[in-house]
């Protein structure tokens, strides 16, 4: 028989020998043994198996970040279901469509949502809706507790799916990103290796998990080498600094960074034991990159990845693979294939820029039920195309210069001008709107929305981006707002964000 390509069969085959060692220590003070997450996994996997769901069911979770919530994860994988992980902050209307377009079978939402929110599930025809907190409460692990702790962890093959991320489109709605157990888990061998993982390693756990680089790139990093995990439920500057002397590895977007230079017990001392910083998710300012090393002696390893593909490429980790570079994401990760390209689709030398594609193992198999929308974002001869724009050095290192398609970073969330557009263009008096990302020092990129009122009409600025705080999640919210008679539009009628983010572009200086 052929072996099972369950991607949690692997991640349980890495817990260490003593399963009575400490997995998991959070931020209030609870210790999870490995045997821990064994047991609770396969007795959620056996709640879920008994539920009599297809075989393929999506299980959907809105929930605060917790072990528990980690624990779901876990046990969809192991029982062979398809994890849908939805960010907290979003609102009714949203997870309406998430609910709508992945028709799941089992939503999990914090209890203070679930009277909304499984009104919203059971109209979507949605059959169990549980609840989970982050204190260890709630209906799934109530119900949870009378299944046995002994599960046999269901056989899945390689290209079966393991979840989906939904990822926002530059036109119209989110599309959700099929991952297979073979994406996840040849990505997650991959980075153990090139980065290195070693025994007695210790990773500060600090992102979300409803994400590529909190929930695959850091989890799956530590438990495939049976590695601790110090979590933190939410970023906190100072607790990841009074964590640094018992941790060897932590990952952030840039944001976090940033944060924790402001921090005076950022010291050479409090990270003298660490061994890897990796950054992602959004550019790392070289500035950051360069305070970093002045302040702690290490040089932030940066790496370039997305929900469609996980991770693509890396600077070095070990010295013997070459230096790392700021302001360069590095080469490719060994197995998989990045090129840049022309419009035309001709590859480019070093020093030119183009199109960045992408193709490899970690490749996505498409977007949920949109085959059409698959079929246009890979090139005839397969290739992914991210819609970011770089060049490749001499070296073969990477560098991230733009991105083709529009789309804002906002401290590492993803966020969509059209979407927001859309929501300002349907409030009262707003003729049209141009929602545009400028420098931020905290969030890299700060949402701007520059709105034209029709014929007649005053806009209170203010008042329409706080209502638009009511209806979509906060990150999405403009900082700021603007009310002007035009728009700047090309010959062809296209409207010029390029004018208005130079326009705005001091907007939030320091
Ligand atoms: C919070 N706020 C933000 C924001 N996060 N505004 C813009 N951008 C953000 N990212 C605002 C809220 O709207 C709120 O405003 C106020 O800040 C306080 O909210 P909070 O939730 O208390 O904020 P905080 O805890 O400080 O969160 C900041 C953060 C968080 C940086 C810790 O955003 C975060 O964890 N980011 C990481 C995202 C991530 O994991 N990305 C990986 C994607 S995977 P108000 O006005 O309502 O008070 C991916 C692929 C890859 O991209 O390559 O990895
Ligand atoms: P997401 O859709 O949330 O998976 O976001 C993926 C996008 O984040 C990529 O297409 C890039 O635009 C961006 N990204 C991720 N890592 C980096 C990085 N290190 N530098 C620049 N952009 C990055």
């Amino acid at each position: 028989m052929t072996a099972n390509a369950n991607l949690f069969a692997a991640l349980r085959a890495a817990f260490p020998a003593d399963l009575d060692a400490a997995a998991i220590e959070t931020d209030t003070g609870l210790v999870y043994s490995w045997r821990d997450l064994d047991r609770a996994s396969a007795m959620l996997a056996n709640l879920l198996a008994s539920l009599d769901i297809p075989a393929g069911s999506r299980i959907a979770a809105h929930t605060e970040k917790s072990v528990e919530a980690l624990l779901l994860y876990l046990a969809t994988l192991r029982a062979g279901f398809v994890y849908l992980p939805l960010n907290t902050a979003y609102q009714q209307a949203e997870l309406a469509y998430f609910i709508g377009n992945a028709e799941p079978a089992v939503v999990v939402c914090a209890s203070r949502n679930f009277p909304w929110l499984s009104k919203l599930a059971f109209q979507h025809g949605v059959a169990h809706v549980f609840t989970l907190d982050d204190d260890r409460s709630g209906t799934l692990l109530e119900r949870a507790s009378h299944f046995s702790d002994q599960h046999e962890i269901a056989r899945r093959g390689p290209d079966e799916l393991a979840a989906i991320l939904y990822t926002s489109g530059t036109t119209g709605r989110s599309k959700g990103a099929m991952l297979s157990h073979a994406n996840l888990l040849s990505n997650a061998q991959v980075l153990k290796d090139v980065w290195d993982w070693q025994p007695g390693d210790v990773l500060i756990h600090a992102l979300p998990i409803f994400h590529v680089h909190g929930l695959f790139v850091a989890s799956h990093g530590a438990l495939l080498n049976g590695s601790k995990m110090l979590w933190l439920a939410k970023f906190d500057p100072r607790a990841v600094i009074e964590r640094l002397p018992r941790a060897t590895v932590f990952m952030g977007v840039p944001t976090l960074y940033v944060r924790l230079l402001q921090e005076g017990g950022l010291t050479r001392a409090a990270c003298a034991r660490m061994r890897l910083f990796v950054s992602g998710s959004a550019p790392l300012l070289i500035e950051t990159f360069r305070d970093w090393e002045d302040r702690t002696g290490h040089v932030i390893l940066e790496r370039y990845g997305m929900s469609e593909t996980v991770m693509l490429t890396s600077n070095p980790c070990r010295a013997s693979d070459g230096e790392r570079v700021g302001g360069t994401v590095g080469p490719a990760l060994p197995g998989v294939g990045v090129r840049v390209v022309d419009d035309a689709g001709a590859n480019l030398p070093a020093d030119e820029i183009g199109h960045v594609q992408v193709r490899g193992p970690n490749v996505f198999g498409g977007y949920w039920r949109m085959p059409e929308k698959t079929a246009e974002e890979f090139t005839a001869d397969g290739w992914f195309k991210t819609g970011d724009v770089g060049r490749f050095d001499a070296r073969g290192y990477l560098t991230i210069v733009g991105r083709s398609k529009d789309l804002i970073i906002s401290g590492g969330y993803n966020v969509y001008p059209a979407e927001i557009e859309g929501y300002l263009n349907d409030m009262p008096g707003v003729a049209e709107s141009a929602v545009i990302g400028v420098p931020h020092p905290d969030f890299g990129e700060g949402v701007v929305a520059v709105m034209v009122p029709k014929a007649g009409v005053t806009l209170d600025a203010d008042a329409l981006v706080a209502a638009l705080k009511s209806q979509i999640a906060n990150y999405k919210v403009p900082k700021r707002a603007f009310v002007v008679a035009d728009l700047p539009r090309n010959a062809m009628g296209k409207v010029q964000k390029n004018l208005l983010r130079e326009q705005h572009q001091g907007l939030f200086a320091r």
